[in-house]
């Protein structure tokens, strides 16, 4: 995509952002009603989360027509609209594109059932099913009566995995991001789409995490799809992809998004989302900010240019999350936000985090409705979790945190610095172009470098994600170029939870 370095995206979790006929959910007309307040905060893309026909049973994330809107959210003719209107504000629109599986409700699937019929072996159907479990808990096969047969699902039973070996559904897929781009969409982001590809059925190494996953994690099929898409559809188009890709290292990170690779144009990672967590997201342990900043810190280095975010639809909130002390919350967001808006990649707010959201107050099960911490309570109450234990868990990793109605009144500090923040970025092209060096990562401080040659002006950050004051000396030629405090004059310490962006003081010029 052109000058895709300078685009800042924005996520939409439609279902909880904007109602616009008072029925209790988000919908398309909403999101245009508030098309020109994300243009006055500055970004220039918004990526909605699914929004196409589905049963809902993993809000979305479970797709019965891929090529119409789900009636809750309005109409195709409102979705031209939201694309048309926001071309007007400067914004592009990117659809998620779900297409490790499909919804159980998808013609496909129930045509799939029938084993004469072509779509047969669009899925994994099979006698017996294998070892592998899914990332939702428990097996990864189910029966179905109907189908004569044991069908593969990664996630819930309701939505049955895709076979890339049948050429019939790359073609099925490739029809699909024609109609969309066709119409005008500034791109994709891709699904889990670094396990749409399966090796073999055979068993999986037992694991408490997940069995089977060596046969489908990163595989070679995989890059062959991704190239493909590359070549015979995305290429053709102004355009740009990010994926989701889960369990990934730097190594595998870097061959899905490599430039001369032609595959993806960055990916969203989760090692840094992974500092609290133990055994995916099932046991929290205390955030350790500097575990935190060594893990970006690794691969900002690792990675020319990926994907920066601190949240998204399927993360708490991270002003509960990586602000330990609640006293400073407000504080704390703001110094994210400089983290998030000055290190070298494209960022990525979820729609909320602007205005400082919070974790929402949830008293038992009955307030959740993910699907996600249904099937862990279930599987943790079954391996011997008293409830409170279990409740727990849910409690503080559950994805409907992300997913609640967001309370706009909430911190316009907050939102004043990142439209600072935003606007920087858009002045300074070291803060785009600009090389990453980190400086030093001590004591929940988090201090880095971008610069475009030794030459010309370089900007230090330094992120203090602590309670107490901390001394820090950035040298002698550094004044404050912006602190989250207001403040200009520096003298020796950052405050508690401080982001200051510091400048050579011969190149300021202010
Ligand atoms: O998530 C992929 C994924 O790996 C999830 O299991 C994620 O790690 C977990 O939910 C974190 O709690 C994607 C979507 O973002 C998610 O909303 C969907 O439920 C999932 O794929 C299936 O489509
Ligand atoms: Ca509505």
């Amino acid at each position: 995509m052109t000058d895709l370095e300078r685009k800042i995206v924005y996520q939409i979790y439609p279902m909880s952002f904007a109602d616009s006929n008072g029925d209790g959910i988000g919908d398309l007309q909403g999101i245009i009603a508030e098309l020109e307040r994300l243009a006055r905060l500055g970004i220039d893309i918004i990526w909605l989360s699914p929004v196409y026909k589905s049963p809902w049973f993993d809000n979305g994330y479970d797709i019965s027509d891929y090529c119409q809107i789900d009636p809750r959210f309005g109409t195709m003719e409102d979705m031209d609209e939201l694309i048309a209107k926001a071309r007007e504000f400067g914004i592009g629109v990117v659809m998620d594109l779900v297409i490790n599986h499909t919804s159980d409700q998808h013609e496909w699937f129930i045509k799939s059932k029938d084993p004469s019929s072509k779509y047969r072996n669009y899925y994994f159907w099979r006698e017996q099913p294998n070892n592998w479990t899914s990332f939702f808990g428990g097996p990864a096969w189910s029966y179905d009566k109907e189908g004569g047969g044991y069908y593969l699902h990664l996630f819930a039973p309701q939505q049955p995995d895709l076979d890339y070996h049948d050429p019939g559904v790359i073609d099925e897929i490739k029809n699909i991001m024609k109609f969309w781009l066709d119409k005008g969409i500034a791109g994709f982001r891709c699904d889990v789409i670094n396990i749409i590809w399966k090796d073999s059925l055979d068993n999986g190494r037992r694991s408490l995490i997940l069995t089977g996953i060596e046969h489908y994690l990163s595989r070679e099929g995989t890059h062959g799809i991704l190239k493909e898409l590359r070549r015979d559809v995305l290429s053709k188009y102004d355009c740009f992809t990010v994926g989701e890709t889960v369990f990934v290292d730097t190594q595998m990170a870097g061959d899905l998004c490599a430039p001369d690779r032609g595959e993806l144009d960055m990916v969203f990672s989760f090692e840094h989302m992974e500092v609290d967590q133990i055994l995916v997201k099932w046991f929290k342990i205390r955030f350790r900010p500097n575990k935190f900043f060594h893990v970006i810190s690794k691969w900002q280095k690792a990675i020319g240019w990926n994907a920066l975010y601190l949240e998204n639809h399927d993360q708490p909130r991270s002003a509960s999350r990586f602000i330990r002390d609640a006293d400073f919350r407000s504080e704390g967001t703001k110094a994210l936000a400089m983290m998030l808006l000055t290190l070298r990649g494209t960022p990525f707010i979820y729609q909320g985090q602007e205005v400082g959201t919070g974790n929402r107050e949830l008293k038992s099960m009955q307030d959740i409705r993910d699907v996600e911490s249904h099937n862990i309570y279930a599987l943790a109450r079954k391996i011997g979790f008293p409830k409170w234990l279990a409740w727990r868990i849910i409690k503080r990793t559950t994805r409907d945190h992300a997913r609640s109605p967001v309370d706009w009144q909430n911190d316009t500090d907050v939102l004043e610095t990142y439209r600072d923040l935003i606007r920087f970025r858009k002045e300074l092209p070291v803060l785009i172009y600009g090389k990453y060096n980190e400086v030093l990562i001590r004591g929940g401080l988090f201090v880095y470098d971008r610069f475009l040659d030794e030459k010309s002006i370089r900007i230090r950050v330094a992120i203090s994600l602590g309670s107490k004051p901390v001394r820090y000396d950035p040298g002698m030629a550094m004044a404050i170029f912006y602190s989250t405090y207001g403040r200009k004059e520096y003298d020796g310490a950052l405050k508690p939870y401080e982001g200051i962006m510091f400048i050579d003081e011969q190149s300021s010029g202010r």
